[in-house]
Parts: structure tokens; sequence; C-alpha cells
């Protein structure tokens, strides 16, 4: 646990003994909420706000505001919606939004400023040139961001790049700017536009190593490398629910650790896990597993501040439109109630698995390996947290290089 997380957790105790007056809880107080619980560990938990219009339901506001301290919007900030002709800002929706957050206290995540899906017709009509394709780009960013600028803590910049590129009729920035060079040219925007926000290149199926995970990490090294204005990388986590144990928290915190050796923070920002319909008990218990081992890897990793789901509430998910056959996939049903994976969220919370130690840094061949591939680099320098950096530890002069991080006990 880093030193940043533990300050956070400090002040999140004092907070509690502040609001109770230093009292013990009354036996009778309810269970605290996910947004309490995340907040002890220094992480915010949040969730995306389908429309403006399902704020008007009180359940559905009332559910959002006490369970959650941050908030992202479905669709209403993407170019079709927020943007819908080239001199026409459309900020009804999304400021209905960013006003519902701010009033309950949430923070706020915007998405996203450059996508090959969701974009107005106008803008992949054309003919435009290259030149005027970078103008676009940098005014939609500069007017965008900048008209919640100071508002809003983090941007997804730019989504699914890859998928864009082997798309070129449906993504302007790829094919007439140029891969990877339109990234440069949203981030540069989007910090000249607001310093302040966190910028996040973001992406799904990226949550356990492999092939995507890599064409990833060698993206986001490339704009590090060119000083390119990027902070961290979201996960979308659209995951499928199966049994989960270490092993898949284990590819994440992977992933997570791969990316803070470069300097970048990540996200989970779209999480849901899909049932094959009818749900049953015991998917939904598979489908726990799988919220469990997400934030227990967003806990262990020092770079992960943000826990994000696409939506709370069975009510309303993309998945029974775009994926016939299943849903289910959010940790409160349609009444409202909480499922198992909201249990498994407030249980992982509440009892966090600890960092690996190490000792085991010491004894494992893949830890060792990974330190002297420089893999871990600074994230895990004093997990124990009695001073002595596990880099100092003795490593062995000729060991490969690992794909995974050691294992925790968690
Ligand atoms: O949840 C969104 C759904 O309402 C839209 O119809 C869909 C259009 O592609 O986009 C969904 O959100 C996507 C997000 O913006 C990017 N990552 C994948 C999400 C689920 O498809």
């Amino acid at each position: 646990m880093g030193a940043g997380r533990a300050v956070l957790l400090v002040l999140g105790l004092a907070v509690d003994i502040v609001a109770l007056g230093g009292a013990p809880r009354p036996a009778t107080a309810a269970p605290p909420t996910l947004r309490e619980l995340a907040a002890a560990r220094g992480i915010r938990i949040g969730a995306a706000i389908s429309s403006a219009a399902t704020l008007g339901d009180p359940t559905y506001a009332q559910v959002l505001s006490s369970e959650f301290d941050i908030a992202v919007s479905e669709n209403q900030m993407k170019w079709g919606l927020i943007h819908p002709a080239p001199a026409t800002y459309d900020y009804v929706d999304p400021d209905a939004q960013v006003a519902f957050a701010q009033a309950h206290g949430m923070a706020f995540r915007g998405h996203n400023l450059a996508w090959h899906n969701q974009n107005p017709a106008w803008l992949l009509a054309g003919p435009f040139t290259r030149d005027e394709r970078i103008q676009q780009l940098r005014d939609h960013i500069h007017t965008v961001v900048g008209h919640y600028a100071g508002q809003l803590s983090e941007w997804d910049v730019v989504n699914e790049a890859f998928d864009g590129l082997a798309d070129p009729a449906h993504d302007p920035w790829s094919s007439q700017i140029g891969f990877p060079d339109y990234l440069d040219v949203a981030f540069t925007a989007a910090h000249e536009a607001d310093p302040s926000a966190k910028l996040f290149y973001n992406d799904y199926l990226i949550e356990a190593p492999g092939p995507r995970f890599d064409q990833v990490l060698a993206l986001v090294a490339g704009l590090k490398a060119r000083g390119v204005p990027i902070h961290g990388v979201g996960f979308q986590a659209h995951q499928g629910a199966r049994p989960c144990d270490a092993s898949c928290a284990n590819d994440a915190l992977t992933n997570m650790l791969r990316l803070h050796a470069l300097g970048l923070e990540v996200a989970i920002t779209e999480l849901d896990v899909a049932v094959q319909l009818p749900a049953t008990p015991a998917k939904l218990d598979e489908q726990a597993s799988v919220y469990r081992a997400l934030l227990q890897a967003c806990l262990l990793a020092p770079n992960c501040h943000t826990f994000v789901m696409w939506g709370f509430t069975d009510t309303y998910s993309w998945i029974p439109a775009l994926r016939p056959g299943y849903g289910a996939a959010l940790p409160f049903d349609e009444q409202y109630q909480p499922k198992p994976a909201y249990a498994a969220m407030a249980d992982t919370l509440a009892n966090p698995p600890g960092p690996p130690s190490c000792a085991a840094y010491r004894t494992q061949p893949e830890a060792q390996a990974a330190f002297a591939s420089g893999i871990l680099g600074a994230p895990l320098l004093d997990p124990d947290g009695n001073g002595v950096a596990c880099e100092s530890l003795p490593v062995p002069t000729t060991v490969p290089v690992p794909s995974v991080v050691p294992a925790f006990t968690g």
C-alpha cells in the first residue's frame, strides 16, 4: 500500500470518528454504503448515469447518491449527443447529470472525446482535409472540456483506438489525422482546456495479460515517451460471469502494475458482468466473484483510485439490448435490491486484501524476475510498511522476464 493510500485511509477513518462523535456506531445503524467503505480505502466508487431522465426517479437518485461518489454519463457527453450539428453544442442532459453529482458531493468522469462510434452524421460526411480534422478535434475538445473545466476529475479522452483503426469509415481521426498522431492532438487539447483533469485512454478486454493489453501498453508508452499529457488507462471491464479466484485479481493487478511502472494510473471505468439469462443464484455468485476480484486488484494496486460500473441497476443496462440472451449485469436488481455482487464489493472494501510481502518477493522466482526486469519498479517499494524497500533485496542476475506478478493470498 503506497504512502498516499495510507494517508487517505487514515483520513477516511478520521472522518468516520468525527461523524460518530467518537462514540461506537449504534447497533441499529444502517450498514455502511459502498461509498463510505470506499472512502475509507482511498478510492472512489461510481456508476454511469444512463440518462438525465432517470435522475427524476427518487429511488434511482437515492441509491446512486448514497452508494456512489463518482458518476459518468453513459452516453450524453459523446459527440453525437453533445455536438449534434457543426455549430451546436447541447449541454442540457450532461449539465443536469453533473449538477446532480455536485449536489451530492460526487466527482464526475467525462466520457469521451474521440471514438469511432456514436459520431454525428455531419462529422462523418466531409470531405475534410487533415488540417481541418485536426482543427475539428481541437475545437470540440477545447469547447466541451472547457465547458466543464475545473468540474470533472477525469476524462476518457480517446476510446477504443484499435477498433477505430480497423473501421476507417467511422473513425475520421485515425483515418485522416493518422494513428497515433491524433491521440497526441486529443490529449494535448484536453490538457490545454482543463489542466486539472486526469486524462485517460480507455479500452476493453485489457483486464488480463495478453496481446490486446500489450498493444495498449505500447500505445500509452509511446504517448508518455513523447511527453503527451496522459495520466492513465481506463479498464472498461465488460466481463462475463465465471468463477473467479485470486488469479483473476492477479491478472488485473499485473496489468495495473505494468502501467504503474510507466508512471500511469488505472481506472476501472465501465465494469459490468453479463450473465446468461435466466440468472440463477449460482450464476449471480459467479458474477459476484468477478466484481470481488477486480476490486481486490484495484485496492492492491497503488495506482488505482477509481472504480466505476456501467450503471448500477439491472433496470438500465446496455447489455440486454446489445447482447440478446444476456443481462442481470449490475450489482442491484431491477427492484434496486442489492445482489451478491454488492455484498462481495462491500466485503472486499471492509476486508481488503493485503499486498504481497517482501518475503514473497524474496522467495518467488516470478517476483525476482519482475524486479530484475524493472516491471514492478517503484510501486511495491515498501509493501510491509517497515521502511524496507523490496527493491533493495538481493535478486539473481539472470532471470526470465515474467508474464505475471506473484500471487497474493486474498
Ligand atoms: O452503454 C452505451 C449504450 O447505451 C450505447 O448504445 C452504446 C453505443 O455503442 O455505447 C454504450 O457504452 C459503451 C461505451 O461508451 C464504450 N465502451 C463500451 C460501452 C458498452 O457498449
